[in-house]
């Protein structure tokens, strides 16, 4: 019996797939498809696949061509694949002509002509072709996002309303849309990035949702809890899409870290410290350091989606640069749960290690500075002989999964929720909390 095998990602199955795996299935009489699991594809650049795994699975299934179905989950597996299962042919398209030359020690590799004229990219862009605006003044950091629209079909970034143009990159001046008047900005295009100071947030959320623009903001939603609870009915009484960025929130590792836990690796958490620092020019008078409305929100979310938001006291305390406090170069907020505690120290204006450590009564968990841009952490023991250690890919700094969660939930007009919206409310609180006189 002659054994061929064949990969894809197989997303939104069309006849091009089909008519591979017919040929695939001529080569010989038994024919195994691996189908590429969400991971894998995110470590080779294959970030935005709309179908889940199942899905793709499903659908390949249905061709009835595959004799046996497996994933392919980790680099070099095509080499294990072929020696456990004796394979005689392995096939792929001709997209990928020469590049898998070196299987060839291990069994005849054939490149099929790839069917000219349908892609799963095309039908994923086709479908999506949504706009976007950026409101913000960060000229860096603006500069970053803009760049990461290119890995995501279906979104184009077309303007950018903000008080600080002149620092702004050519691409970003380039844009067809530029001015610092908002209103003109929301008349241009499908949907609007937030990326000002969490104090302006709710007013250009409401006025984004009620011109009737989908909404990307960057957290905190706002500064209020009943603020934040009100945009997030506002959106859904007009079936607008409000989503609140934490690249954290997006990123593979951090997701991988909430199930472990979930999942009991650690026991019972007792403690969850999170730091984050960055220091800024004191000097500098248009960028002073408020050091909550800049990383608070990232901080926070570990503490609120570990131990919940049902927390009996809070405290926090902030060092000033001036003697209205609105300026804080450090802040540290202290939670105490019926069985658990947790710390938060965030600062602009002081350096510290920037780790997460969550302490648990089996073990712990400990992220590497900069545990909110990770993609490493470790679970460790007493008996360091068991500890494990997980790497998970984050590419674009997170910014492109973001976009993409972004970019579903408009088209299948639901929020593909990676902060659940009690946490999301009181990020909002503690953050307006700590600048109330
Ligand atoms: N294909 C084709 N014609 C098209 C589109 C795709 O013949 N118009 C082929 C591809 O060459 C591939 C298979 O269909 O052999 C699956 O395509 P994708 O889902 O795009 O998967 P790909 O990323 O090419 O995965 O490591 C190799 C990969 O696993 C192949």
């Amino acid at each position: 019996m002659k054994k061929v095998i064949t990969y894809g990602t197989f997303d939104m199955l069309h006849h091009g797939h089909i008519k591979l795996l017919e040929r695939a299935k001529k080569l010989g009489d038994y024919l195994i498809v691996g189908v590429t699991s969400e991971d894998f594809d995110k470590t080779r650049g294959k970030i935005n696949v709309q179908q889940t795994l199942m899905e793709r699975i499903e659908k390949v299934k249905e061709t009835g061509l595959a004799d046996k179905i497996i994933v392919e989950e980790y680099e070099g597996q095509k080499i294990d694949d072929i020696k456990r299962y004796g394979i005689d042919i392995f096939t792929v398209g001709s997209d990928w002509q020469g590049k898998f030359d070196y299987l060839n020690e291990y069994c005849e590799v054939v490149y099929l002509e790839r069917t000219k004229g349908v892609s799963s990219s095309d039908l994923r862009s086709k479908e999506r072709a949504l706009t976007m605006g950026i409101i913000g003044d960060n000229a860096k950091y603006i500069e970053k996002f803009q760049k990461e629209d290119k890995y995501v079909n279906g979104i184009k970034i077309v303007g950018i309303c903000s008080n600080n143009l002149s620092e702004m990159s050519e691409d970003i001046k380039n844009l067809p849309y530029v001015t610092n008047n908002y209103e003109e900005l929301l008349a241009n295009v499908d949907s609007v990035y937030v990326k000002t100071k969490s104090q302006y947030h709710y007013e250009q959320i409401k006025q984004a949702l009620e011109a009737g623009k989908h909404v990307l903001c960057e957290s905190p939603i706002c500064e209020d809890r009943e603020q934040c609870k009100e945009l997030f009915e506002l959106a859904k009484s007009k079936n607008l899409i409000l989503l609140e960025s934490i690249r954290t929130a997006y990123a593979t590792a951090y997701s991988r870290l909430l199930l472990l836990i979930k999942s009991g690796k650690i026991g019972n958490v007792v403690s969850v410290d999170a730091t984050c620092t960055n220091m800024k020019n004191m000097e500098d008078n248009k960028n002073k350091p408020e050091s909550m409305r800049d990383w608070g929100y990232n901080a926070l979310l570990p503490v609120f989606q570990i131990l919940g938001t049902n927390y009996l006291k809070s405290n926090i305390t902030s060092f000033f640069i001036d003697k209205e406090k609105k300026y804080d170069y450090f802040s540290k907020v202290d939670f105490v749960y019926e069985n658990a505690v947790a710390t938060i120290k965030v600062a602009e204006g002081a350096k510290s290690e920037g780790d997460l450590v969550i302490t648990g009564t089996k073990g712990y968990i400990y992220v590497p500075s900069p545990w909110w841009k990770t993609d490493y952490f470790e679970v460790r023991y007493e008996d360091n002989k068991n500890n494990e250690r997980y790497f998970y890919q984050l590419d674009g700094e997170g910014i492109r999964y973001t976009l993409v969660a972004f970019t579903r939930s408009v088209y299948e007009k639901k929020p593909i929720m990676f902060i659940e919206p009690n946490v999301s409310q009181e990020i909002c609180k503690i953050v307006g909390d700590a600048y109330k006189k």
